[in-house]
C-alpha cells in the first residue's frame, strides 16, 4: 500500500513499483536479485485498482526501489536521525526537531543510473551542511557516510560534496510528506548525482576519515555518481 497517500496524492506522484523484469535488463546487477516481496505486490496491484495501470513503466515517472524487498515503516513520531563520527557533538534528532531546521525547497530531475528521469520534481529538507555544521565536524574528517532503516542499503559522499547547497536530508517531495515508498519521513537527495545517491529510510550520517563503498558501488556503480556519461548514454547533468 502506498500508506499515508491519498489516492490524488498517488495519482499525482505517478509512481510505479520496478518490476523484476526491468530489473533483470541492468547489467552487472541483474544476478544481484533486487526481489520485491508481498508488499511491492500488493503496490502493483494497488496501482492498477486505482487506475495507475496505465501508468506501467515508461519515461519521466519514478519507480518505486528497494533492495530488501520491503519497505521499512518508521512513523514520524517513531523516526531519529543520528549524526555521529567525527563530530564534536553527536546528534540524534527527532522529526520535529530536523523540520524545525531551517530548510529549502528545490525543484530539480531525479535521474536513475538506469536511464529513467523524473523532470521537476519538488523537494524540501534541511541541507546536509547545516547538519553537520550544527553537529561540528572535526579537522581530520573528509567523508559522510548513511545508513537506512532497511538494515542493508548504505551510501557515502565526500564532504565537499555533502556541503552542497543541492544535497539535502529532505521531508518533502512531490508536494506532500515523504510516503514510504519514496523512503519516507525522511531520505537523502543528492540533486547531481544518480539517484541511488538519494538513500531512502535515512537512520544515521556517520562522519568518518575515509568512506567505504556503498551498497550499489559494491555492485559495479560508481562512487562519484555525478550524473552525465553512463552505459553508453549521455544525461544532461541536474543543474
Ligand atoms: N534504502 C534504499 N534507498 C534507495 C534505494 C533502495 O533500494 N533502498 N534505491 C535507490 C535508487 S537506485 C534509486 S533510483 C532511488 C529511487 O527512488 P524511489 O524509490 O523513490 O523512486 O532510490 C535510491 N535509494
Ligand atoms: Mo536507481
Amino acid at each position: 500500500m502506498f500508506r499515508g497517500m491519498s489516492s490524488e496524492e498517488r495519482i499525482h506522484d505517478q509512481s510505479v513499483p520496478m518490476g523484476r523484469r526491468v530489473f533483470l535488463g541492468i547489467a552487472g546487477l541483474g544476478a544481484l536479485g533486487v526481489i520485491f516481496g508481498s508488499k511491492v505486490q500488493r503496490v502493483v496491484g494497488d496501482a492498477i485498482g486505482t487506475g495507475l495501470g496505465g501508468l506501467l513503466p515508461g519515461g519521466d515517472r519514478f519507480r518505486i526501489y528497494s533492495i530488501t524487498g520491503s519497505f521499512p515503516s518508521v512513523t514520524p513520531d517513531a523516526y531519529r536521525l543520528s549524526v555521529t563520527g567525527l563530530v564534536k557533538k553527536p546528534l540524534t534528532l527527532t522529526f520535529d526537531e530536523l523540520t524545525s531546521m531551517s530548510s529549502v525547497k528545490l525543484v530539480k530531475d531525479f535521474q536513475c543510473v538506469t536511464g529513467w528521469r523524473v523532470p521537476q520534481v519538488h523537494w524540501e529538507g534541511v541541507k546536509l551542511g547545516d547538519l553537520l555544521d550544527a553537529a561540528g565536524v572535526a579537522d581530520s574528517a573528509e567523508a559522510v557516510e548513511f545508513d537506512s532503516y532497511d538494515g542493508v542499503d548504505t551510501e557515502s559522499l565526500t564532504l565537499s560534496q555533502a556541503r552542497r547547497p543541492d544535497v539535502i536530508v529532505a521531508y518533502r517531495m512531490l508536494g506532500g510528506p515523504i510516503t514510504t515508498p519514496h523512503g519516507g519521513p525522511v531520505r537523502l537527495y543528492v540533486a547531481p548525482m544518480y539517484g541511488y545517491k538519494s538513500l531512502k529510510w535515512l537512520s544515521a550520517i556517520r562522519v568518518v576519515k575515509k568512506a567505504s563503498p556503498g551498497y550499489w558501488e559494491v555492485n559495479g556503480y560508481p562512487v562519484n555518481a555525478w550524473v552525465g556519461n553512463f552505459d553508453g548514454r549521455h544525461d544532461a547533468p541536474i543543474t
